[in-house]
């Protein structure tokens, strides 16, 4: 395999990146293709001083569905004979759920396959470029793509090589910094186009996560519903497969508090309850909730350790990506264990009080030199909100 940066291109490899460009923007076309990675495909013939043409393109859209390589070969049918594959993820080598990718592109005479990524999966992680150059093939990195490959997939190659999900936390305030009156009263603090954008984070990620006490305060149902995403037909169409499977749900309920009438748990879908040993729960013996069961944090003997329920998440349930959506406390304690990986707050334009609820629960931050530190990542306005992404330093 040849390492290419974008500078090293040479004169018949000067549309490479947009190429490699056009298939990172295809595997983004589906939110998530959970428990896979999100790939995309795009076949190119060179003719001579004409230049390139794309004569197929593909991409993954979930688990259990072609991968994007036999997509795009189909696409391009019968014009693969010579051509160049650009793959955002080294082509698998393995027969899982579909057969494998490495052998599809040599079998349609593809001659050179350029990826932008490795595939972190032991079954693959090198070996579909060991087959595809065991079969003649040309291979090539294109290592300036790899931030925005990984990226693309973060939640996948977090759970392995981390061997816990990618862990994305929303909150949502006032200016003031407040998510609810003294009273609770909270419902609704920022706009419509603000919850819709939130049915998105639910649609990219393979859990909502959320909290005892939430459940009991809210009630809420943490369901994801397509038709507040204001899709188009076509958007609708590629992301079937995520759309048509209820997220799963889970639950941090040290003491066992939850109860069966809980929207949480009579919800579609599947419902996973985390409690401590010792603690009763009705979700023992109940079909409608998964129980299980985590230690204790050590410091904290009456809270659910979080890592070890991630990481449960990630062997059990191949999570690649979650959501937490939980109240100050829940919240406070993931940012403050230092497993948050992207923060995702929502600032309405209006003010609380100073009686108001804070946003997150976490005391004991003494000095300056206490303080937890992100940095912004991207600052938009949606609807009447602002949206501010950011991650930890
Ligand atoms: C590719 N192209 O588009 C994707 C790949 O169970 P399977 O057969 O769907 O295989 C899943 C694994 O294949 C996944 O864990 C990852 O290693 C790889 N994903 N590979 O060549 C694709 N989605
Ligand atoms: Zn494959």
């Amino acid at each position: 395999m040849q390492t290419l940066r974008n500078s090293e291109l040479d004169a018949q490899k000067t549309a490479w990146p947009q190429h490699m460009q056009r298939a990172i923007q295809l595997a983004a076309s589906v939110f998530s293709a959970a428990p896979n990675p999100r790939v995309g495909c795009v076949i190119v013939v060179s003719n001579g001083e004409v230049g390139d043409s794309v004569v197929g393109e593909g991409w993954h859209k979930g688990a259990g569905l072609p991968h994007a390589e036999p997509e795009a070969i189909a696409d391009a049918f019968p014009l693969a004979a010579g051509s160049t594959a650009f793959v955002t993820l080294e082509p698998c080598c393995h027969t899982g759920r579909t057969g494998p990718c490495s052998s599809a592109l040599i079998e349609a005479g593809v001659s050179r396959v350029v990826i932008a990524s490795k595939d972190p999966n032991p079954k693959v992680s090198g070996g579909g470029i060991a087959a595809l150059e065991a079969a003649g093939g040309e291979v090539f990195f294109l290592q300036d793509f790899e931030n925005s490959a990984r990226r693309l997939n973060r939640g996948f190659f977090s759970r392995l090589e981390r061997r816990r999900p990618f862990v994305r936390c929303k909150l949502a305030m006032s200016l003031d910094g407040r998510t609810a009156l003294a009273n609770g009263e909270s419902k609704w603090i920022t706009g419509v186009e603000a919850r819709s954008d939130v049915q998105r984070l639910r649609a990219e990620c393979d859990a909502i996560v959320t909290g005892i006490e939430t459940v009991l305060a809210d009630d809420p149902a943490m369901t994801l519903r397509p038709a507040e995403l204001g899709l188009s037909a076509d958007q609708l169409a590629c992301n079937e497969q995520r759309l048509s499977r209820p997220s799963l749900r889970v639950v941090l309920d040290s003491r066992g508090r939850l109860s069966e009438t809980a929207k949480i748990v009579t919800e579609p879908g599947r419902c996973i309850a985390y409690r401590l040993d010792g603690a009763n729960s009705f979700a023992e013996a109940s079909s409608s909730v998964e129980a299980r069961l985590a230690p204790n944090t050590g410091e904290s003997p009456s809270r659910v350790d979080l890592l070890s329920v991630l990481e449960s998440l990630a062997e059990l349930d191949e999570c690649n990506e979650v959501l937490v959506e939980a109240g100050a406390k829940l919240s406070g304690s993931f940012i403050e264990a230092g497993l948050v990986d992207e923060l995702i707050v929502f600032i309405a334009p209006k003010l609380l009080g100073s009686d108001g609820r804070p946003l997150l629960g976490m005391s004991g931050l003494n000095e300056l030199s206490d303080a937890i530190e992100f940095k912004v990542e991207s600052v938009e306005q949606v609807g009447a909100d602002i949206k501010v992404t950011l991650r930890p330093r």
